[in-house]
């Protein structure tokens, strides 16, 4: 048996689970990206990370998709599903369960959650009637409607279309949490994050919580209440429960809820914060379950500045993005441009610029001047550096410091603001290399030469582990270069200089510029 391993602090983080009505979108991708990039670095700084991410399959805009179609709303489910999971294969995401609602196990969690709810004595049923969005899958309050010329009625938020529902049903008392849901933003300010939704949500909760609606009769798309089959659970009852699910819920004796749960972190879209901090919370505390740490609710892209939706259908393709441009550099980015929390927009020029600038220019180039010297010059093994001047310790120490940089804006979800210190290092480490004109120190003094060398492969190195998590392809393909033992790549490894003498593979290109084709005359 293997020696005992020091156990590794659990980290638990989520996405949304997607409604599979159609094919995912960049919107998506944008969150499964970012959501990969948190779940990579905690693993490679020591974590014991479990990342689950889905399809939501129950409710009543997945039935009437279905009829639209005239296919069975099982088999509609199913088909999108494997499109969502193909395209998480595709971007290299690396979650640790896809889940699907309609999952033997989700099934048995959901039922569970019920349960515990109405022993608290929290669900009752009542004559429902209100405006119900089918596309939100949402109720909205009459005064967040509004009647537009024609007659029709829509929800101010999401300008969709609602109609009015009327029908005997379940109904949760959202009501009562009113208070302890305040007494929870007021005690863990880092429970919604950015600032900004917190604020909505607080003036929400404080303007009056109404009771909630949570079964449906006149469908039948969903999971069953239990002891009433007449009934099928509202679609977000049994949607926010997959995070439960993931852990082995309802067994709470098991390892993985013991390990896992509560979640240290739920990524969601900023259309969906009322759900995670407003009824998600309520229902945990009926259900006497721990709260999850913290929701980080990102913004929305949208096609250089135009909103972009499935419903709306001017639909951008993840995958044909990833064919004109690459993985890693669409990955690159949508994390690199955005500030993560607002919305961003894209746009062929906006991702070209990053590509060349950032990308090639900065980091590939970079790497392939100082390797292809080292390459011509060192016998393509790594130089050994002579005494180290004033520049070279201020530039490892810049370097040595980006650790403990990265990891805090990590903690707080500033997916952007992490890059940009390593790319502050980057251009801190061109200027040097510059000013330190190692091709003419090449003649007048290669001992010098060499320790320059020694110092820009360092940073290099330092940078590729880094960035493992936002472009895990490419950093791959440096740190071969840099020699950099497969076996050696987590944080830990950060502080072990690169060894003098190892041999290095042939310098390769590995951030290609992006050519504009050429339009023909
Ligand atoms: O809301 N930009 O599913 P969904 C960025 N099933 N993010 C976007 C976006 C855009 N243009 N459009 C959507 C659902 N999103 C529910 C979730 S969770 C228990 C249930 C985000 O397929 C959206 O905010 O409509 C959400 O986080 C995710 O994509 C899935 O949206």
């Amino acid at each position: 048996s293997s020696p005992a391993q020091p156990d590794r602090p659990p980290f638990y983080l989520t996405t949304a689970i997607a409604y599979p009505n159609g094919a995912p979108h960049i919107g998506h991708a944008y969150e499964y990206i970012s959501s990969d990039a948190i779940a990579r670095f905690k693993r490679l700084d020591g974590y014991d990370v479990f990342f689950l991410t889905g399809t939501d399959e129950h409710g009543l805009k997945m039935q009437q998709t279905a009829s639209k179609e005239g296919i069975d709303v099982r088999d509609l489910a199913a088909r999108n599903s494997d499109v969502f999971q193909a395209m998480d294969q595709a971007l290299d995401i690396s979650y640790d369960r896809f889940i699907r609602t309609t999952d033997a196990d989700h099934l048995e969690a959901s039922r569970a959650i019920w349960e515990r709810m109405v022993e608290a004595g929290d669900i009752y049923l009542d004559t429902y009637s209100g405006w119900y969005s089918v596309r939100d899958e949402a109720f909205h309050a009459e005064e967040e409607t509004t009647i537009l010329d024609d007659g029709s009625r829509i929800a101010n938020e999401t300008g969709t279309p609602v109609e009015w529902t009327e029908e005997s049903n379940y109904t949760f008392r959202l009501s009562k949490y009113q208070d302890r849901l305040l007494a929870l933003y007021e005690e863990n300010p880092d429970f919604i994050a950015p600032a900004t939704r917190r604020n909505e949500i607080l003036s929400f909760v404080k303007s009056g919580l109404k009771d909630l609606s949570i079964s449906r009769t006149t469908f039948d798309w969903g999971v069953q209440v239990p002891g009433n089959p007449e009934h099928v659970m509202y679609v977000w009852v049994d949607a926010l429960t997959n995070y439960l699910t993931g852990t082995g819920f309802p067994d709470t004796d098991s390892e993985t809820f013991r390990k896992y749960w509560p979640a240290n972190l739920h990524i969601i879209g900023k259309d969906i914060t009322r759900f995670h901090t407003v009824y998600w919370p309520a229902f945990l505390m009926s259900a006497g379950i721990e709260l999850p740490e913290r929701v980080f609710v990102h913004g929305f892209l949208f096609n250089r500045g135009e909103k972009m939706s499935k419903s709306v259908g001017n639909v951008v393709d993840p995958l044909a993005m990833v064919e004109q441009y690459g993985l890693d550099a669409v990955r690159f980015f949508l994390l690199r441009e955005i500030s993560y929390g607002q919305d961003g927009s894209y746009s062929h020029e906006a991702i070209v610029t990053r590509m060349n600038a950032d990308l090639a220019n900065e980091l590939g180039n970079l790497a392939q001047r100082s390797l292809s010297m080292v390459a011509k010059n060192c016998d393509a093994q790594v130089p050994t550096p002579g005494e180290l001047t004033d520049e070279d310790c201020a530039l490892l120490a810049q370097a040595d410091a980006l650790l403990e940089k990265v990891r805090a804006e990590i903690d707080v979800q500033a997916l952007h603001l992490a890059l940009d210190a390593i790319w502050q290092v980057l251009g801190e480490t061109n200027r040097y290399f510059s000013q330190q004109q190692p091709w003419v120190l090449r003649k007048t003094d290669p001992a010098r030469m060499a320790t320059v060398l020694y110092v820009t492969l360092e940073v290099v190195r330092i940078v590729g582990l880094l960035v493992q998590p936002v472009m895990p392809g490419s950093a791959e393909k440096l740190l071969d270069l840099v020699g950099q033992a497969p076996d050696a790549r987590t944080f830990a490894d950060l502080g072990t200089r690169i060894a003098p003498g190892a041999a290095l593979p042939k310098p390769v290109g590995v951030f290609p510029r992006y050519v504009e084709e050429s339009t023909p005359e």
